[in-house]
């Protein structure tokens, strides 16, 4: 399979060096110092167990420069990803399938305006990974990827271009020890995972702590909790079929997987980029309001984070 990786960051990295062993992969990116990084030796990758590996992949600054791709990645920011989409819809076969693997609940609609509906998909990751500088990524921790068609059509057999492509990258995700799976309510994880970005990312970058310092004390456990259930509310009034029951449980047993990581959103600040933050509680913010869902921690969060 000929994959197009958009985005040369944390997880850019890590999906490209895994996926290199199993398929033809091109990066492509904006970030001229990741590509040049990436061109000259490789990326170098700790694994959570502390190995540290190097893969090497071809990169690319310019979309005209990558070959056609059967399926492309978008791993971006999400303020970038319009113009990944435009790069995808440029690169991708005429039956490819782009699958955004973003944080943040509005990525998929940018994509689609860019590849159309029937060659765009969404994945959701539960990957934990720090950017160490260009070409070089700590895995934290590894955790699943799960793949899903929007709005979920029900499989119409090896016929059904996008369920077979989405099938071929599962298993080559497996094959390249990144465990995945196709889901048949992406929705539900998407969802479920900005239940977690809105209630981790903003306080980790407001209290420049990694996620398992959230659980370390009563008065950040309780805005973690307001912060989930304001976010879990709103996908309930939106008739999301959440994948737990509790979201609070649920947000506190991520921050233990993933203790020792610094949060994508704390990353963005650190090095003083844009965050995510719109894509996130800006989004739910926003559903809260349209759908009479009280979410005011969400909208001081959203306020506190943007003025950063
Ligand atoms: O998705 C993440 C992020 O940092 O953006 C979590 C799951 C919170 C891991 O840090």
């Amino acid at each position: 399979m000929r994959v197009l990786i958009l985005g040369t960051g944390a997880l850019g990295c890590l999906y490209a060096a895994r996926l290199a062993a199993q398929a033809d992969v091109v990066m492509l990116g904006a970030w001229a110092e990741g590509v040049d990084a990436i061109r000259a030796a490789g990326i170098r990758v700790i694994d959570p167990d502390g190995r540290a590996w190097v893969a090497r992949v071809r990169a690319e600054h310019d979309p005209e420069a990558a070959p056609t791709a059967d399926v492309a990645l978008i791993l971006v920011k999400s303020h970038q990803t319009r113009r990944a989409a435009a790069w995808a819809a440029r690169r991708l076969a005429r039956d490819g399938l782009a699958v955004t693997l973003q944080n943040g609940l509005d990525n998929l609609p940018a994509l689609v305006e860019a590849v159309g509906a029937p060659r765009g998909a969404v994945g959701v990751t539960y990957n934990a990974a720090t950017l160490l500088g260009p070409a070089a990524v700590r895995h934290v921790v590894s955790l699943p990827t799960y793949l899903g068609l929007l709005p979920a059509r029900p499989c119409a057999g090896p016929a059904d271009a996008a369920q077979a492509r989405l099938g071929a990258l599962a298993g080559l995700l497996n094959a390249a020890g990144l465990a995945a799976q196709v889901s048949a309510d992406v929705e539900a994880r998407l969802w479920g995972k900005a239940v977690v970005n809105a209630a981790i990312n903003p306080l980790t970058a407001l209290w420049r702590v990694a996620n398992g310092e959230l659980l370390a004390r009563p008065e950040r456990r309780r805005l973690l909790a307001g912060l989930a259930c304001e976010a879990a509310a709103t996908a309930r009034a939106r008739g999301v079929a959440l994948p737990f029951a509790d979201p609070v449980a649920y947000v506190e047993s991520v921050c233990e997987a993933t203790a020792a990581n610094r949060s994508s959103m704390l990353q963005d600040v650190e090095r003083g980029r844009p965050t995510e933050i719109d894509s996130i509680s800006g989004v739910v913010a926003a559903e809260a309001r349209r759908l009479g869902v009280a979410a005011p921690l969400t909208e001081a969060v959203w306020r506190l984070v943007q003025a950063l």
